[in-house]
């Protein structure tokens, strides 16, 4: 009989232990946070998604149990997070340390530690391993280690749940194939089993190269701002090229993985880590940017009032409602030291508290009071609302408007 524990009920445990569940595979979800167990237990999910809500309601009727506590079970799923030191940027492991320690405490002998949060290659040989051995447990005997990092994009996470191909790293190829049964409950796309040390670092390259392909797109739309040229006539054209896939320039890299992640190679090879710490290096110089672009369109259009400036876009992302690392709050964190965000009107329909000064809640409010509007975020909204904004000054650093006059990166 399987029953899995999912340790971190947040965006990659949640859906995770709902397709689980889904499956017919009896699980409990286990956080920390008593508020979140208290709303899934209430019957409400705790982020929107494309289809969870009906995997919340599938994983409900098949007995899904969310707890605070561990359960004792033989496997284990972990997806806490793994955020980086900012200061020598590596791996900040304390909530894989401390759901390994709570597992320990209470897991039957040979159970399975599955960790599907990012780690940076070598965590669980130079962090993990010693720690549950430090414990007294025997690594390949009384606990099995496994790294089964995940590939979902926000935004469309139920179906990469289940189509795309994933990796599953282990000691032992058994125990590999044995969690890869698992996986393939529901998950159609090719599993790869291999060993702790490539899986880790896969995943850390996938984003890695993301990272560094938007940094390319970036830089691209800066030169081609200097000197008249159009990045996006020009990425387009290229991209026509067989062996060629230039992303999109945008306002900065948000999110929780790929602004994330080359930070761990950077940290545990500095001097080797070259062209991945200068792509972090432009994203991260991306919401400057932009409010410098902010300044000339405002002065080349006379506007002096910052109150008549609204940002439109709240989130690192379009349609979702993430705003962890997003480029606007850096771009009013950027502001606000210079003593100067508290003027601008702020918007974003999937943001319905109030996490900035002068945030509305309404599209037609927010544009009505405002002259020069900068779309920060590709929203479905606004794309079907664009009509709405004649007469603005836009400054649009998605490229998603086509009204004449429109300002781009
Ligand atoms: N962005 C651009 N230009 C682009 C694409 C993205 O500026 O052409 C920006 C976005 O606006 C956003 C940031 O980059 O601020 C990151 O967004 P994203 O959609 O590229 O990626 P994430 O962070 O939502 O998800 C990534 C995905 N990784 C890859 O595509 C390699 C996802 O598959 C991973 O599962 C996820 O990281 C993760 O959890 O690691």
């Amino acid at each position: 009989m399987n029953k899995i524990n999912v340790v971190g009920l947040g965006y990659i445990g949640l859906p995770t232990a709902l397709m689980l569940a889904a499956y017919d595979i009896d699980v409990i979800g286990t956080d920390y946070n008593e508020k979140l167990v208290q709303t899934l237990n209430d019957g409400h999910i705790t982020f929107s998604e494309d289809g969870l809500e009906e995997l919340f309601q599938k994983a409900l009727k098949k007995g899904i149990i969310f707890s605070t506590e561990y359960a004792c079970t033989d496997k284990y799923i972990v997806a806490v997070p793994t955020p980086y030191n900012k200061k020598n940027k590596k791996i900040d492991a304390h909530y894989i340390i401390g759901a390994i320690d709570a597992i320990l405490s209470v897991c039957k002998k040979g159970a399975t530690i599955v960790i599907e949060s990012t780690i940076s290659p070598g965590t669980i040989d130079k962090v993990v391993r010693p720690f549950v051995e430090a414990k007294q447990f025997v690594v390949g005997k009384d606990i099995h280690l496994v790294h089964a990092p995940e590939r979902i994009i926000p935004g469309n996470m139920i179906f990469e749940l289940k189509y795309n191909s994933r990796t599953i790293g282990a000691d032992d190829m058994d125990k590999g194939e044995e969690i890869k049964e698992i996986y393939s409950f529901f998950c159609q796309g090719e599993i790869v089993v291999t060993d702790i040390r490539t899986a880790e670092m896969t995943k850390v390259v996938e984003n890695t190269y993301r990272d560094i392909n938007i940094a390319f797109a970036n830089e691209l739309a800066k030169i081609c701002q200097s000197d008249g040229m159009n990045v996006y006539e020009i990425i387009k054209i290229a991209n026509k090229h067989p062996r060629v896939n230039i992303l999109a320039p945008g306002p900065g890299v948000g999110g929780h993985c790929i602004s994330v992640d080359p930070w761990f190679l950077v940290g545990d090879y500095p001097g080797l880590a070259n062209i991945i710490f200068a792509a972090r290096k432009i994203n991260d110089s991306m919401p400057e940017y932009v409010l410098s672009r902010i300044a000339e369109i405002m002065q080349e259009n006379k506007i002096t009032n910052l109150s008549r400036v609204g940002f439109y876009g709240l989130t690192y992302k379009e349609d979702v409602d993430d705003v962890r690392e997003s480029p606007t709050l850096q771009i009013l964190a950027s502001m606000k030291s210079h003593l100067s965000n508290g003027f601008v009107q702020v918007y974003d329909p999937y943001i319905e508290e109030n996490i900035v000064s002068n945030q509305k809640h309404e599209f037609t409010e927010f544009i009505d009071n405002i002259d020069l509007i900068v779309i920060l975020v590709a929203h479905s909204e606004i794309r079907q609302r664009m009509k709405e904004l004649k007469g603005k000054v836009i400054f649009d650093t998605r490229k998603i408007c086509t009204l004449p006059g429109t300002y781009y990166l």
